[in-house]
């Protein structure tokens, strides 16, 4: 491995093998089927996820890029039965309130077709409950860290980690209760930190239905110049 100082900060080769054109589309190709087929999915079995799973997802949402590689996220892991059950009941208090009065009509129709309501028995069936928080700054030493790009980099850290997931055989819901402060309070988080996304994650419990839904086609997507 090559080392050098480019204006005093250390560098390193960026060495990964070069692949042919045909191999490149082989792999986007084996890349894009493998991702096409994740669903999200609400109903999961109660078969333990391996810890060493749990961890080599976070530590692939921690590969993500983001600004000024500050890294502004912190992943926690619930799967203690009793701080599920007591986020479900939190969740479900305000989703309840969501989608009696909060959410619009309109709102409310659009989410006919995916089955959805107030009730989250999944936040206490799934074996572990991902609980991504991003942070407005960090603190080293005792001293403000400033973070940029904070949600887009949580964002795309969340992105590596839903495939993640899905690579590994297991399924989640993108589930954002709202508003989600709860979590912040139930899981003790420092003030910096503002809870972005719920990912409960495990295996899918057997024989479970998905909604018929289709993805745009890439012309509908897809614009070159
Ligand atoms: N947060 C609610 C409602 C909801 C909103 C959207 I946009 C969805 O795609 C799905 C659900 C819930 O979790 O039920």
């Amino acid at each position: 491995m090559k080392r050098k100082l480019i204006q005093g900060y250390p560098y390193i080769s960026y060495s990964r093998p070069q692949i042919s054109g045909d191999e490149s589309i082989e792999k986007s190709n084996d890349f894009y089927h493998d991702l096409s087929h994740r669903r999200t999915v609400r109903e999961f079995s109660t078969r333990p996820i391996p810890e060493e799973v749990i961890t080599n997802l976070i530590k692939t949402a921690g590969s993500a890029p983001s600004g000024a590689n500050k890294q502004p996220w912190t992943f926690c892991v619930v799967t203690n039965p009793l701080i599920k059950k007591q986020i479900r009941i939190a969740a479900e208090a305000e989703e309840k309130v969501n989608y009696a009065s909060r959410m619009s009509s309109t709102w409310i129709q659009d989410l006919k077709h995916l089955g959805t309501d107030w009730e989250k028995p999944f936040l206490e069936e799934a074996p572990a409950l991902l609980v991504v928080f991003k942070q407005s700054y960090g603190i080293k030493d005792g001293q403000k860290i400033q973070h940029y790009y904070v949600s887009e980099s949580v964002g795309i850290a969340c992105g590596f980690l839903i495939a993640a997931i899905h690579q590994a055989g297991l399924v989640t819901v993108t589930h954002t209760p709202s508003p989600m402060n709860f979590l912040a309070s139930i899981l003790d988080r420092p003030d910096f930190e503002k809870p972005f996304l719920l990912l409960p994650i495990g295996f899918a419990k057997e024989e479970t239905l998905v909604p018929d839904i289709v993805k745009k086609p890439l012309e509908d997507i897809l614009v070159h110049y």
